[in-house]
């Protein structure tokens, strides 16, 4: 397992400087992020971010994510070109020593929460998704969201929307066919593995269709093209909103795969109406086993990438939700003591996953 840290680059306000210094930190997740979608990342680009990643001695061997345009997912006719532009971002990638890419297949919103700093009784501040909330908002009179209030100019934002009217979870499964198709015979020459990662939350959301969801979606997707160069972003919260996934057995099944390749490992407190607020991530804090799902990595003999994912706002810290540095390394520590307690105190590894 090699921990690794999310990072925004330059403009991230948490510095390389302190991220190095959590104890057990391997390397850094990053992306270009001033590139439009669907566009060619130029290799200099990604060349002078693994320096500045390097320079401060940690890694630069996952990106996330590399972002699917809507064109691709829509299934239009313009999507052969954006294609190869991810085609050539795959091999750009490569160049540069990258050995993981996520991307994610969720239309429009890549994930949606109704609150970015609800209060808890701790005093902390998090992220929290108010199922009844949702429930309310008419995508035909407009959706604000926090979060995603700048990303959208308000009739782009209907207009794309029109555009989903009639694609179903089908249609879409059927566009993310032809992507991997596409895709994945790249990434197995460049020796790159693609990581999708799963819907946040994991359902369908204002009318939109959303298909990784669950265990047989999962199953689905990987059956696809079989090759570990097709596999998986294991969120634990994101799949964790559902109390139906089991996180333990999906990494139990898809890590004995070979097909997990970057483990999102957070905790969320999930309520019976699919409400949910993203915890601690200790165990007792929320509604996932975190150490169970750590021996469950350890049983399957995973050798991939693991982050911390979102944290809560604590100690006064202020920043982009979910990704100050408190918390997150707090969320490291905690998972890397986890592991050296499922790897000293069990046996060996009884299935070695195929890499
Ligand atoms: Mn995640």
């Amino acid at each position: 397992m090699k921990m690794t840290f999310r990072w925004y680059g330059t403009s991230d306000p948490v510095s390389l400087k302190y991220i190095r210094q959590i104890p057990g930190m391997y390397g850094i997740v990053s992306a270009i992020y001033d590139i439009p979608v669907g566009e060619v990342w130029p290799i200099e680009k990604l060349r002078a971010l693994r320096d500045s990643i390097e320079a401060a001695g940690l890694k630069f061997e996952v990106v996330e994510s590399v972002p699917v345009h809507e064109d691709i997912k829509l299934g239009k006719p313009t999507r052969d070109r954006l294609i190869a532009n991810f085609q050539q971002n795959i091999r750009n990638c490569a160049t540069i020593g990258i050995k993981v890419i996520c991307y994610n297949f969720m239309p429009v919103f890549d994930w949606t929460r109704t609150e970015m700093a609800m209060e808890l009784p701790d005093g902390s501040f998090t992220l929290a998704f108010d199922a009844e909330a949702v429930a309310k908002i008419d995508p035909e009179k407009g959706i604000s969201l926090p979060g995603w209030d700048a990303s959208y100019e308000p009739g782009q934002l209907k207009s794309l929307l029109a555009e989903y009217k009639n694609v179903t979870e089908e249609t879409l499964w059927g566009n993310l066919e032809y992507f991997l198709k596409a895709i994945i015979p790249v990434a197995i020459e460049a020796n790159v593995k693609m990581a999708i990662h799963p819907d946040d939350p994991p359902r369908p959301i204002f009318g939109l269709p959303r298909i990784v969801k669950n265990r047989d979606d999962l199953a689905r997707l990987v059956g696809i093209v079989d090759s570990p160069a097709n596999g998986l972003t294991l969120c634990a919260g994101s799949l964790g909103a559902d109390l139906c996934n089991n996180i333990e057995s999906l990494v139990r099944e898809f890590g004995g795969m070979g097909r997990i390749h970057f483990g999102h490992v957070r905790n969320v407190a999930v309520k019976p109406d699919g409400s949910f607020y993203e915890s601690a991530h200790l165990s007792c804090e929320g509604s996932l086993d975190l150490a169970q799902i750590m021996k469950a990595y350890h049983d399957v003999g995973f050798e991939g990438y693991i982050r911390p994912d979102h944290g809560r706002m604590i100690w006064g810290e202020t920043g982009k939700p979910g990704y100050g540095l408190y918390d997150r390394a707090l969320g490291a520590v905690y998972i890397n003591g986890l592991w050296e307690a499922v790897c000293k105190f069990t046996t060996a590894p009884v299935a070695k996953a195929q890499h």
